[in-house]
Parts: C-alpha cells; sequence; structure tokens
C-alpha cells in the first residue's frame, strides 16, 4: 500500500512526493522510486568513486542549460580542474562569496559485466540543491545538501563504455529551501559553500537487495532488527537471508536469524527479529572500542551479497528532567562544531576529522551538536570510533524571522523539505551508537503557532522513523528574559535545547541563573540543556581598544579575556541546577559567517574556542578543565 503522507490541518496540503510505504510495520521511504538506502559501511557490491578531478564552470547569468553544457559531446576543455569532493569558494579567490549555479562534468567507464545489475548513483552531499544529466538525458533534481540520496541509473548507462554525469549545483536559497532565505538582506549565518562537497559513487547490486536495515539496541545486550528487502525486478523473487554478529575483535559471535523471504514483483518484503544476548560489551564514550558487525547476506537468483553496519549496544534516555546513559546519570559535556577549516571548506577529509576529534577529545567533550545540519557520514564513523555521542539536525534555521519567512512556515513546501531532510538523515544514521538525538531546527519563531504546527509535525514524522531517540529543536533567548514567557513549543521536545547569549549580545552572564530557574518553572517535567552559549575573540587581544558592534546596541572588544569571562560566570552557574544535563558551548572552531561583517575579522565567526586554523584560545583550556571534573564525577 502506498501512503502519500496527508497534512491533517488546516494548511495547504503536504506535497503528494513525500511517499512512506509501511511494509509489514516497518517504514519505507520511497524516494526517485526507489527506497531510501541504508549506508553500509562494508559491501560487497561492485562501487565506483567518482572522487577526483571534475570540470567545473560557474554559471552566473544561468547560460547553461539553454547552452546545452549537460550534453555528452559538449566541448568542456577550457573549463576548471575541480576537485570532488570539494567546494568551488575555495578552489578561486574569486567564488569565496559566489552564490548561484555552477555546472560539474565527469566522464567514467562502466564495466560491461555489471549489465543486468541494479546500477545506483549515491550522492553524499551536492550543496545546496541539483539538477542531475547523464548521458545527456535529464534525470531529476534534488532540494538539500547535506544527506545521501540516491536514483537508479540502470537504464541509461552505457555499459563496457564511458558516460558523462552532469551535475548542476545551485546555492541559491528561497523561502522554502533548506537552508531557507529568511529576508533576502538577510545572510545566511554560516558559509553558502557550493559544489559537490561529499563522495559520489556508483554501485551495481544484485537486483534482489537490502535496502533497509534499522538495528536498535540497549546496553544490556537486547537487539531487534528491521530488514527490508528491494526486489528491482519486474519478476517476483525469493531470497535466502543470513543475519550475523562478529564481537569488536572481528571473530564470531553467532548468527542471530535465519530465513527466507518471498518478494513481489518491483517490491518490498521486511523480516524482524528481537533478541536479548548473553555476554555483550557495551558501548560508550569511555568503551567506543566495543564496536561491533552486524552483516546481512542475501542470496537469491540475482546473486549474493554481503552488507555490514558497525552497531553498539547502548541505552541513553531521559527520565524526567534526568539523563542516563547506560543505565547511570550522565551529563553531556558538549560543543557546537560547523563543517570548516581554512584548507578544505566544509569538506570533511581523513585528515580533517583525525584533527578535530583529537581536539575534541583534549576538550573533554562527550557529545557534538552538528550544527545546524547533517555532517558528512565519515564524521559520523569517526564519532562511533571515537566515543563522541552526536546530536544531528536539519537546517530548518531561524524560520520566522520576517513576515514572508513565517508565511513560508503555513506553506506545505517548506514542511515538505524538511520532512525529506529529516527522513533522509534518520535513514542514514539511525544506526550510529555515537547518534543519540534529532532535532528538527534552531532558533525558528517557535512564539508562533504555524511554526509550533511545523515542529509538531516534524517531530511526529522523526517518532515514526525513529520511535527511540529523542527529538528536540534549539529555542533563542530574547532580551528582558521575555523567552519562557512567550515561547509555546518548546514543550514539544523531550529535552528543552536553550540557545543564550546573555552577557554577550545583551544582559549580564550572571542573569543565566534567573533564566534557568524561569525555564524549569514553565517545563517543569523536562530536562534542559544549553545548547548555545559563548562570546567571540580573537587569539592574544587585550581588553580594551577599539570596539565592535554586536547587534542590540552593544560593541565588545573581543578580547579572550571577555570571552574567557562569560564562560567562568556561566559554567558553575549552569551546572548547579540539577535539571540541566549538558552544556554545549558555541562554538568548537571559529567560521566562516557572512553576517559577521563588523567584527575584527570580517565574516568570521569569532566564538571558536579554537581559531580557524584550531590554534586555542584561554577559553579551550577553561572549559576543557571544567569538562573534566564532569567527566570525573560520572565515568
Ligand atoms: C545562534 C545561532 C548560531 C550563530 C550564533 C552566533 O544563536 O544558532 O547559528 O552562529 O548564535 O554566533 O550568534
Amino acid at each position: 500500500m502506498i501512503l502519500a503522507f496527508v497534512l491533517t490541518s488546516n494548511c495547504e496540503p503536504a506535497s503528494k512526493e513525500l511517499i512512506i510505504r509501511e511494509v509489514d510495520g516497518v517504514p519505507v521511504f520511497i524516494e526517485y522510486g526507489i527506497p531510501y538506502f541504508t549506508r553500509f559501511q562494508e559491501t560487497s557490491h561492485y562501487q565506483i568513486d567518482l572522487s577526483g578531478l571534475w570540470k567545473f564552470k560557474i554559471d552566473p547569468e544561468n547560460q547553461g542549460e539553454a547552452e546545452r553544457w549537460f550534453e555528452q559531446d559538449f566541448d568542456d576543455s577550457d573549463w576548471f580542474d575541480h576537485p570532488v569532493p570539494g567546494a568551488w569558494n575555495i578552489q578561486k579567490k574569486e567564488w569565496l562569496d559566489y552564490v548561484g549555479a555552477g555546472w560539474y562534468r565527469k566522464k567514467f567507464k562502466v564495466p560491461e559485466f555489471i549489465k543486468g545489475s541494479f546500477v545506483r548513483i549515491v550522492l553524499d552531499g551536492v550543496a545546496f540543491h541539483s539538477d542531475l544529466w547523464l548521458n545527456g538525458i535529464y534525470l531529476t533534481h534534488h532540494s538539500g545538501g547535506f544527506t545521501r540520496w540516491s536514483l537508479d541509473i540502470s537504464p541509461y548507462l552505457n555499459y563496457g563504455d564511458e558516460n558523462i554525469l552532469v551535475i548542476r549545483v545551485d546555492t541559491q536559497r528561497d523561502y522554502d529551501t533548506l537552508p531557507p532565505l529568511i529576508k533576502p538582506s538577510r545572510p545566511l549565518g554560516w558559509w553558502a559553500y557550493g559544489g559537490i562537497h561529499r563522495q559520489v559513487i556508483i554501485e551495481s547490486s544484485p537486483r534482489t537487495t537490502l535496502c533497509k536495515l534499522a538495528v536498535d539496541t540497549d546496553h544490556q545486550g537486547k537487539i531487534q532488527v528491521k530488514g527490508v528487502v528491494y526486489q528491482s525486478d519486474n519478476l517476483p523473487a525469493s531470497a535466502e537471508i543470513k543475519v550475523r554478529l562478529y564481537e569488536p575483535d572481528g571473530s564470531l559471535k553467532e548468527t542471530l536469524y535465519k530465513g527466507i523471504l518471498f518478494i513481489p514483483a518491483k517490491g518490498l518484503k521486511a523480516f524482524k527479529f528481537e533478541r536479548i544476548l548473553k555476554g555483550i560489551k557495551p558501548w560508550s564514550p569511555s568503551h567506543p572500542e566495543n564496536l561491533y558487525k552486524l552483516e546481512v547476506s542475501i542470496k537469491s537468483e540475482s546473486g549474493i551479497e554481503t552488507q555490514a553496519i558497525k552497531i553498539g549496544f547502548r541505552k541513553f534516555e531521559f527520565k524526567g528532567t534526568e539523563l542516563y546513559f547506560n543505565g547511570r546519570e550522565y551529563f553531556l559535556r558538549g560543543i557546537n562544531r560547523h563543517e570548516d577549516n581554512p584548507i578544505t571548506g566544509p569538506v570533511q577529509s581523513e585528515a580533517v576529522i583525525k584533527k578535530d576529534i583529537a581536539l575534541l577529545k583534549e576538550l573533554r567533550v562527550n557529545f557534538v551538536r552538528t550544527a545546524h545540519y547533517p555532517n558528512d557520514p565519515n564524521w559520523l564513523d569517526a564519532c562511533d570510533r571515537a566515543g563522541i555521542l552526536v546530536e544531528t539536525e536539519i537546517p530548518l534555521y531561524q524560520v520566522g524571522w520576517s513576515f514572508k519567512s513565517l508565511r513560508s512556515a503555513e506553506k506545505s513546501r517548506l514542511y515538505f523539505n524538511s520532512a525529506r531532510m529529516l527522513i533522509e538523515m534518520i535513514e542514514r544514521d539511525r544506526n550510529h551508537p555515537s547518534v543519540v538525538m534529532w532535532a528538527v531546527g534552531d532558533e525558528c519563531f517557535s512564539f508562533f503557532p504555524s511554526i509550533r504546527r511545523l515542529y509538531r509535525r516534524l517531530i511526529e514524522m522523526a517518532k515514526r522513523f525513529d520511535p527511540e531517540r529523542p527529538v528536540t529543536f534549539a529555542i533563542f533567548v530574547v532580551p528582558y528574559g521575555l523567552t519562557p514567557f512567550f515561547e509555546i513549543s518548546a514543550g514539544l521536545c523531550d529535552v528543552i535545547y536553550v540557545n543564550q547569549y546573555l552577557g554577550w549580545y545583551f544582559r549580564t552572564p550572571e542573569e543565566v541563573d534567573q533564566l534557568l530557574d524561569k525555564i524549569h518553572k514553565k517545563w517543569p517535567d523536562k530536562p534542559v540543556i544549553v545548547s548555545e552559549m559563548g562570546a567571540g575573540a580573537v587569539l592574544g587581544k587585550k581588553p580594551g581598544g577599539k570596539l565592535y558592534e554586536v547587534g542590540y546596541s552593544n560593541a565588545r572588544d573581543f578580547s579572550e579575556e571577555f570571552q574567557l569571562k562569560i564562560y567562568q560566570v556561566q559554567l558553575p552557574i549552569i551546572k548547579s541546577k540539577p535539571f540541566v544535563v549538558g552544556i554545549v558551548p558555541w562554538v568548537f572552531a571559529d567560521f566562516r559567517d557572512d553576517k559577521r561583517i563588523h567584527n575584527p575579522i570580517p565574516q568570521m565567526n569569532l566564538k571558536g574556542l579554537l581559531t580557524y586554523d584550531r590554534q586555542k584560545k584561554q577559553a579551550f583550556y577553561l572549559v576543557s578543565e571544567f569538562f573534566a571534573q564532569i567527566e570525573k564525577e560520572y565515568e
């Protein structure tokens, strides 16, 4: 049964494009006519990695389509050689702040022997929106640059021959795209990096293939597995399924499941089981080495495949205003992080990931908020291995901060784009032991009923795909302590996320005390996390001297002492509140931010505990010491 998801209120109905099939009680997201595929960390499928140099040209006048830049034999010899993964902004100085369209062309060969298999193109991140042609044929449009998506390209390939893939990428935002436009004069709030900034692969599998694997565990050995098999052929198929679990040292623990499935033509069939396993070593931030491998093998007439994911046995839960991890009271020593650095921009190379993970460990954090968009999946793999918990969110960012933006919250298109990215994020990331929470937005104008409705629908959607994980969104604090008074949406969340910059944009740092008490009074049964706090500082800058505008008629000296003071004052106050279960400073490292034109380093958000090139500011040491104390208390 195909269900077109329909909104339940008096607003415009949601687009029929959002298709979810309930397959034996397992929700499967259907996109571009095929199911959304789980990201396996190991696969026996034949893959062609398209990383490398692609031909590239910016298209500020939007001529590409009219001039047919997508044609197979179009002469691209004078185009720029652009590395993929890569962002155009850092390829040439004059492209740094280019917002608009850019075209990528790539030739690749496909071997003859994959003919007859099911072949997909898998894109991990094309920011923000893309149109795709293969061998001169237009295939589709995708909106949203931070999640994986894939297309069946089997019918369009030249097997045993050369193929040409063309992708038009566009970074223009609208009121209903993600990230959204708030008003034409309002910058994004981080850098609008454009390009194919994550991996692109061509993947060939048997025509009967595993499309979804959803695994939930707890620290006492409980494991629930839901798998869905897709039959891409016009004929029905039968498939032998075997699920095996391997110990962290690689040895076989046991075969968990064996069964035979009958899958209808062009259809889906699920298998499910639950077990309580003995002798399980729980995964946790202090024992991240306890990663098990769950492997699924499928044997059908169209071939044999083996795919695997890494899982951890763990339980993350809120009880009343408290947080428990693996049954023990817990506290999140967090940090917000943008995917940005001076060498690769948004691209998360192995070296970038290694360096940042090492710094996070030095900072003694056990939690990262992927502000404000789904991160590179390789980053999440690294968090699994390092024992860093993760909240991951969709860039439904500051919606409602203008009249037009508020109007967009009432329309189905914004809901559709948000729900789609949310599902893609959950379906891609839900098996990571490190991923403990989803967030459906940041600082939207949650004082308004239209935003409340939008958030409510997104939370329901998140729970439909993942009933286990808590869901939240960040509320913001306006001057004069009015937020708890006017806020009408935060109660929808499993944990209240508060972004507060008391002492920086306005008021005094000490007032965080009353603010948190007021929030607790309003939502006495909910735990609270301070999801943002901080101040800007330039490395080595002493107090005094020139002041720089920060808004709300305030100016600051951006000294390291000022930043330090905010943390000195606020950290103990926040930690003293029994209902607060986490502190997440803003931000790990300075990052490019198009809003900050008046800053001492223009267009740079300077609230990092590290500089853009990862040098430590004084506040880094303070936060690290503070977190080390908390770590002793809880680990
Ligand atoms: C916020 C936003 C974040 C900004 C930060 C700031 O509240 O969530 O995106 O970068 O404040 O620096 O003002």
